[in-house]
């Protein structure tokens, strides 16, 4: 990995990249996951590189969500796993729930070392190398599943994802939360709660959420999800961008 100074402006996104390309160098990241970490990089610039207040808001709701869930899972690719495979595994360790590896660009080569990848980290269940099912309505590898993890679970988590499986999940009546820096995706917008927050800041606050509220009373949790909204928080979430650009503008002409 390339040595970059912790001073530079630059610093988080830079490490960031350099964990996407050794994934993708070790043999676990896909090379269009370098596309899909700049399409985001991008989003998290329009947004001020910061978690928003609508994100923050939106992490509560998914961190109340998944604790009111019996059977939660939480879906890992080759990105999320070159990116926060430890944070993953506190998040799984928090929640009592199982990781699931699901690939776009499968290889059951990836799929292990992804595997392992989250063992070594820490994961204490990791499921994905022996679908035994399959989501409905996908035609797609991404359509694998494991019974006991996000086959038949009621709330599954899925980092970086595409539409088409988050439509399809949803589809089979589960509850669907996305992490995704693209408030416009159709991810975003099927999802039943969206963080559109950085993967590198929204798993650890999704963390320190559920540990927080980990002791709330049921009724708590069910006003908390009860009263989010996520096309709101969307449309909020453009607004922060178009409220930042704004204020970038103005700093420049004075
Ligand atoms: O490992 P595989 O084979 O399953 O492939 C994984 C990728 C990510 C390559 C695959 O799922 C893919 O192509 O995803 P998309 O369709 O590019 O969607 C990824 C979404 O995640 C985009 O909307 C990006 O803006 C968003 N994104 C990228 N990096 C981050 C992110 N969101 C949060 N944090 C990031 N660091």
């Amino acid at each position: 990995m390339t040595d970059i100074p912790k001073s530079h402006p630059r610093y988080a996104s830079l490490v960031a990249r350099e964990r996407v390309a050794a994934g993708v160098k070790n043999g676990f990241t896909s090379s269009q996951g370098l596309i899909a970490q700049g399409r985001g990089e991008c989003f998290d610039y329009l947004l001020g590189e910061k978690t928003t207040e609508s994100a923050a808001a939106a992490t509560r709701a998914a961190a109340a969500m998944l604790l009111l869930a019996k059977r939660p899972a939480l879906s890992v690719n080759g990105n999320v796993a070159a990116l926060v495979p430890e944070e993953m595994a506190a998040l799984a360790d928090a929640l009592g729930a199982p990781l699931e590896v699901n690939l776009f660009h499968r290889s059951e080569e990836r799929v292990k070392k992804i595997a392992d990848l989250l063992r070594a980290s820490g994961a204490s269940r990791v499921l994905g190398e022996n679908p035994d099912s399959t989501v409905p309505g996908l035609e797609h590898a991404r359509s694998l599943a494991t019974r006991g993890g996000i086959y038949d679970a009621d709330v599954v988590l899925i980092p970086l994802e595409d539409g088409d499986r988050c439509e399809a999940l949803v589809a089979m009546g589960k509850k669907v939360i996305a992490i995704d820096l693209n408030p416009l995706s159709r991810t975003a917008r099927k999802a039943t709660v969206s963080l559109v927050d950085n993967i590198l800041r929204a798993v650890p606050n999704l963390t320190a959420r559920v540990l927080e509220l980990s002791s709330a009373p049921r009724g708590e949790l069910e006003k908390i999800v009860l009263e989010y909204n996520n096309e709101r928080t969307l449309r909020q979430a453009v607004e922060e961008i178009q409220n930042h650009l704004q204020a970038q503008f103005k700093e420049q002409k004075t």
